[in-house]
């Protein structure tokens, strides 16, 4: 007879379901890389080639050595009213234009949310915990905080090293955080421009927020404006009313 999971059995499974989907995702190129570096490939490539995968395997092994995942669920578990916390610095009306400033280092641009669609979608749907004393399962859709570190090169700070923080706000900045490097490039950390497969709302932080299912709710920034990188800790809006900065679950 078989026998029915527990609700626990159901999260682990699907937490090792979600480990190793994420973990395969990681360990590939880090065979490209060995076998580019173990056969002396890498001096054949060119020098910004060579960089990009030398970037990748460094965020890589972050990614690996980040191991806790938050647990997830299956899209019919997802809440389809989703509550609304928060609105500072969602009150000014959004620009037709919208771009959210980068900067990291010397380097600063804008992009785009239609830059940023077409970087892999990735799709995340957890347990959503607010520390005010609810939470929800809810998904979302956008891409990897550190699909989109790759993909632009930034969160560099030399050759050997990242930066130890990224700094995020809104376009107004009115409501601000900061996140630590390993939590930022985390598999489940997302710049989110969908919930429940549509558009965002404005309230939930259109047109693109910040998802971070490690940590509680007042992390997960609504309505991009910034975003940069630093060795100094940023200023972060909940920290400075009183509430632990790194806000881990
Ligand atoms: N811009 C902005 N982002 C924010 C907030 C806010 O007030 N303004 N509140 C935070 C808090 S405390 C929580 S719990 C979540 C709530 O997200 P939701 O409104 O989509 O549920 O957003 C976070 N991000
Ligand atoms: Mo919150």
């Amino acid at each position: 007879m078989k026998e029915e999971l527990t609700s626990k059995q159901e999260i682990r499974r699907k937490t090792i379901k979600a480990f190793v989907g994420f973990g395969v995702a990681s360990l590939v190129p880090v065979g490209i890389w060995k076998w580019i570096k173990s056969s002396d490939r890498l001096d054949y490539l060119s020098a910004p080639l060579r960089k990009t995968l030398e970037f990748n395997e460094k965020l890589t092994s972050k990614l690996l050595s980040n191991s806790h995942l938050a647990p997830i669920f299956s899209k019919s578990q997802a809440e389809r009213k989703v509550r609304f916390n928060g609105a500072v610095g969602l009150q000014f009306p959004l620009s037709e234009d919208y771009k959210i400033q980068v900067q990291s280092g010397e380097n600063k641009f804008e992009v785009t949310i239609n830059d940023l669609k077409t970087l892999p979608k990735q799709e995340i749907i957890f347990e959503f915990k607010c520390i005010e004393g609810w939470s929800q399962i809810q998904h979302w859709g956008g891409v990897r905080f550190v699909d989109f570190m790759n993909h632009y090169k930034i969160g560099q700070k030399d050759t050997e090293n990242l930066f130890e923080y990224v700094a995020m706000e809104t376009p107004d900045g009115l409501y601000y955080v900061g996140v630590d490097m390993p939590s930022a490039v985390h598999p489940q950390t997302i710049l989110a421009y969908e919930m429940n497969g549509k558009p965002l709302l404005k309230k939930h932080g259109s047109p693109l927020r910040l998802i971070i299912p490690v940590k509680y709710g007042y992390k997960s920034l609504k309505r991009v404006g910034k975003i940069s990188f630093s060795d100094e800790r940023p200023k972060d809006y909940w920290a400075s009313l009183g509430y632990d900065y790194f806000a881990g679950l």
